[in-house]
């Protein structure tokens, strides 16, 4: 019998304002795992591995210029406190990272022990990285005022794809992603808000058109605001002639007077 690789169940986070964590870690999704028994997760102050009096974590740059560097003494003695052998793999979340998206958390999501490390100031002394062999991550080209914001990105993500912390409707939900397209517009009550209506094929119950309808707009919607993402989508034969019809109709009656019922 094939040995199960175990999902992931423990998060170790290393940062300078705990508190960041406090609302999020209790709410939703993540509290739910939490108290369902299914994941682990602890906050942990960098200041805890400091040994002067001012608990200092920063340093001004070498080769000189604005801000301060994030030491790497305390970095080291929390990392190699929290570490569990080979069960752990550090993250650090910087601008220099990796691009995280689905396909990274759900490689994550794979792995028994993460331990997130949150900058602040100019970043981390590049020696926190390479040392700690840790798989820098970014959360795309913006700049924040630390990491705890992308590490929450990051644990909210992942999070959700540990088994059973999901009901099974929604974890259609990161599939959907997966298959490459965005989502197709959803509709609730009333049928009509503020003079703005419902799609009529959505009150037809014929869910043969509904589906096909839904698709057409997944496909729409991604062409006009994600074509990088509709160029490596795999699209069935169905699909490719719903963007047929979607080309023909932009090229014939324009953006405006679009007929969306088909
Ligand atoms: C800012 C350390 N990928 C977004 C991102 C991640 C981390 C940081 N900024 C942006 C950051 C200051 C210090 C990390």
């Amino acid at each position: 019998m094939r040995k199960e690789r175990r999902a992931l169940n423990r998060f170790d986070i290393l940062t300078l304002f705990p508190a960041m964590f406090q609302g999020p870690l209790q709410e939703s999704i993540l509290r739910r795992a939490q108290d369902k028994g299914l994941v682990t997760i602890r906050v942990h102050d960098l200041r805890t591995w400091t040994h002067d009096r001012h608990r200092v974590v920063d340093d001004v740059p070498y080769g000189g210029g604005a801000g301060m560097v994030l030491k790497p003494e305390p970095v080291f003695e929390a990392v190699e406190a929290l570490r569990q052998g080979s069960d752990s793999t550090v993250v650090a979340l910087t601008p220099q990272g990796l691009p995280f998206g689905q396909r990274l958390a759900s490689e994550l999501a794979r792995l028994p022990h993460l331990i997130l490390l949150c900058g602040r100031y100019e970043g981390f002394d590049d020696r926190i990285p390479q040392g700690l062999q840790a798989l820098e991550v970014s959360i795309g080209d913006v700049v924040l005022s630390g990491g705890e914001i992308p590490a929450l990105v990051v644990l909210d993500a992942t999070v959700r794809l540990i088994p059973g912390v999901l009901g099974d409707e929604t974890s259609a939900l990161a599939d959907s992603f997966a298959t490459g397209l965005l989502e197709h517009p959803h509709y609730t009550r009333p049928t009509l808000f503020r003079g703005m209506g419902v799609p009529p094929v959505l009150l037809s119950g014929d869910h043969q058109a509904i589906a096909r309808w839904r698709r057409k707009q997944a496909l729409r919607r991604t062409r006009e605001r994600r074509p990088d993402l509709l160029s490596r989508a795999s699209l069935s034969d169905l699909d490719r002639q719903l963007l047929v019809e979607i080309e023909t109709e932009d090229a014939g009656i324009g953006r405006e007077s679009r007929d969306e019922s088909n």
